[in-house]
């Protein structure tokens, strides 16, 4: 046995247990993600901490797991590529960008201000940003062509775009996924955070996607449903699935719950486009406080 320091400052002992001590420390760069969207959306009194937080986990999974990246050479060639097409929630990449190191985590601090380079939604001179997004479906679109030219070039890297439930409403998306069917895109994972709600409620009662997975199949996608999009051993079973298929373009629809984290904003729609007051934000960090020190004592 011995003992390791944790990126998230805490003491852990390193046991045979390997994988379940990769989750602990998973989630708590997750925990830390989740402190660091809920400091910025309050720091600017604006932004989408909702979505944020479902994708919390899977943000955390491909940056400090899944995805070939260097935040100390954020534009080397053969890195894998992410889009986030829901740009909305660019306060979740911006928190998971930072505790990777692609920048000081102080800066979220800075998110929407005047003259800051960490806008409302993303954009290509933040460090680890591979495309602007922000117009619903058209993130998908970037994904598709990048994952193309990557093919056309013989490269390997991999690219890996996601998008909201309400989101996948937009045309384009389905262009866009008809698209990277037909091509085999096998280099191509489209993940749908299924966290039930959209900008004004349920997407069932808005206008219903569902079902997800079989809209995807029908563009001869593989499809891997994940029962619970907030959890770090499912979500590793479905990117090495992924990884292995070969000749069709994988979509990953993972259930999730909208505020995961923060127990008042828990699957609130309300909780889509709005900044905690301070005192929510000093219940909102507590909790999270208090998630975190649990997290130490495993
Ligand atoms: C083309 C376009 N129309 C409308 C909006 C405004 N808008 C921002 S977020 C959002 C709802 C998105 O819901 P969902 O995709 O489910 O996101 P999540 O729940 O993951 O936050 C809307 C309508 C937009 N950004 N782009
Ligand atoms: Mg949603």
């Amino acid at each position: 046995m011995e003992e390791a320091e944790s990126e998230t400052g805490c003491c852990m002992q390193q046991s045979g247990m390997e994988e379940t001590m990769k989750n602990t420390e998973l989630r708590r760069h997750a925990n830390d993600v989740r402190k660091g969207i809920i400091t910025a959306v309050h720091s600017a009194k604006a932004g989408h901490p909702g979505g944020s937080l479902s994708s919390a986990d899977v943000f955390t999974y491909l940056y400090f797991e899944e995805m070939n990246i260097d935040p100390r050479d954020p534009d080397k060639e053969d890195r894998d590529r992410f889009v986030l097409s829901k740009g909305h929630n660019a306060p979740g990449l911006y928190a998971a960008l930072a505790h990777r190191g692609y920048f000081p985590v102080e800066d979220l601090k800075t998110l929407r201000r005047l003259g800051s380079y960490l806008q409302g939604h993303p954009c290509m001179h933040i460090p680890g940003v591979d495309m602007a997004s922000g117009s619903l479906g058209q993130g998908v679109s970037a994904a598709v062509g990048m994952a193309l030219g990557g093919k056309m070039d013989g490269r390997s890297f991999r690219v890996y775009t996601l998008l909201g439930d309400g989101e996948i409403q937009e045309g384009q998306v389905w262009e866009a996924a008809m698209f990277a069917g037909h091509r085999k895109l096998d280099n191509l994972v489209v993940i749908v955070d299924n966290n039930g709600l959209q900008i004004d409620g349920k997407v069932e009662d808005v206008c219903s996607p569902y079902p997800i997975g079989d809209k995807f199949a029908a563009f001869n996608f593989h499809v891997i449903n994940v029962a619970d999009g907030n959890d770090f051993d499912q979500l590793r079973a479905a990117f090495k699935e992924a990884k292995e298929t070969k000749g069709m373009p994988t979509a990953i629809v993972m259930k999730t719950v909208k505020g995961k984290g923060v127990s008042y904003m828990e699957n609130q729609a309300g909780w889509h486009g709005k900044a905690p007051n301070d005192q929510e934000y000093a219940t909102a960090m507590e909790e999270l406080k208090k998630a975190g020190e649990a997290l130490c004592q495993k």
